[in-house]
This record gives C-alpha cells, structure tokens and sequence, in this order.
C-alpha cells in the first residue's frame, strides 16, 4: 500500500470523510431582505444560504443550513448535529443570542466547535445586544459585517478542518 500527496486537499474532517458544516439561523432571520435593510442588508437568506453551500462545495465539503423561529427546534437541530457527527456549525443565534441559556447549553453539549455571527455589530447597538450567551464558547464572534460575515466564518471552518486533516494522517490519499 503507497500514499500520495493530493494537489488540492478537499475539505476532509477528521474521520476522513468531506467536511460537514452546519449554519443554523435563529428567529427572524426568514425576513433577511424584505425589511430593516439599515441594520441587516438587501440579501435575503436564500442569498446567503445559495453562496455558503456553494462555497462548500467548491472546497469539497458539505453544508447544509437551518433556520427556525423557534428555540426547541434549533435546539434539536443542534442535538441532530451531534449524532450526524456534524465537524463545525456557523451560528446567528438571532434573539437568543442575549437570551438562550438552554441553546447554549445544546452547543457546549455537542462540543461540536462554532463561530458565531451577527450581521449587525451588536456593540453598535442597545446595550441588552452587548451580552451573548454564546461568544465565550465561541471559536471566534464575527459581528458587523453584514452577509459577508458569514463567508467568513465558514472560510475559517474549511480551513480549521483542512488543517487538522493535514496535521493529521488524513492529507494523503491511500492508494493500492
Ligand atoms: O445582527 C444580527 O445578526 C443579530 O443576530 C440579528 C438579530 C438581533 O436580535 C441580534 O441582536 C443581532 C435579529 C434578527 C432579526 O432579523 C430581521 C431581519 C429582517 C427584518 C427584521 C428582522
């Protein structure tokens, strides 16, 4: 048996397999582009859900998205996150950022690692947005930067996994 070095490393978790993000979208975010542009921007969530899981795929991992109103279903997304083996998740908690001790919970349950994002910059805004229940177990908070903000965070996930595959035994490909 030989191995090879690949030339472009796909997106591949730990277990070998393609990377698989989860972006979850808490309440409100359904309404992304139809009103309050001032704060969150023209794109809508469809926008921004097309450019991630295509993203994903152009850097070989997959990404799949979820937006929910309410906290028990994003809660047991999260839940299904775990038991899908789920590599990263890229969350906008939404409301429930200053709000959901019992979302935060799910994820520090999962220890599945997540940045969080916020399109509006909430230490720009009023005072109860300045706390999160989120950012302390956060890889990173990215919060400001409107739609792109997301791009971001899922750029830091590709490459967060890249690099543990390539430190690991996975950047080569076995061969017969
Ligand atoms: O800036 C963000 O992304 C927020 O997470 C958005 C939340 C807000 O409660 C956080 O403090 C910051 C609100 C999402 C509501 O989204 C809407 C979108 C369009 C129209 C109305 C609401």
């Amino acid at each position: 048996m030989t191995t090879k070095r690949t030339g472009r490393i796909a997106a591949k978790s730990v277990s070998g397999l393609h990377s698989h993000v989860l972006v979850l979208h808490g309440p409100n975010l359904n309404l992304l582009g139809s009103r309050e542009p001032k704060h969150y921007g023209f794109a809508t969530l469809d926008d921004i859900n097309r450019a991630l899981v295509s993203h994903g795929e152009a850097a070989g991992a997959r990404v799949e998205t979820f937006q929910h109103n309410h906290e028990g279903a994003l809660i047991d997304r999260v839940h299904q996150a775990s038991r899908d083996h789920v590599d990263f998740i890229v969350i906008n908690p939404a409301g429930y950022t200053h709000t959901s001790v019992a979302l935060r919970d799910a994820l520090a349950a999962s220890a599945i690692p997540f940045v969080e994002v916020h399109l509006s910059n909430i230490y720009a805004r009023e005072s109860f947005r300045h706390h999160s229940y989120f950012s302390d177990l956060a890889v990173g908070v990215v919060s400001g930067l409107g739609a792109h903000g997301y791009e971001l965070a899922l750029e830091y996930a590709l490459r967060h996994l890249q690099n543990r595959t390539s430190h690991g035994s996975q950047k080569t490909e076995k061969t017969h």
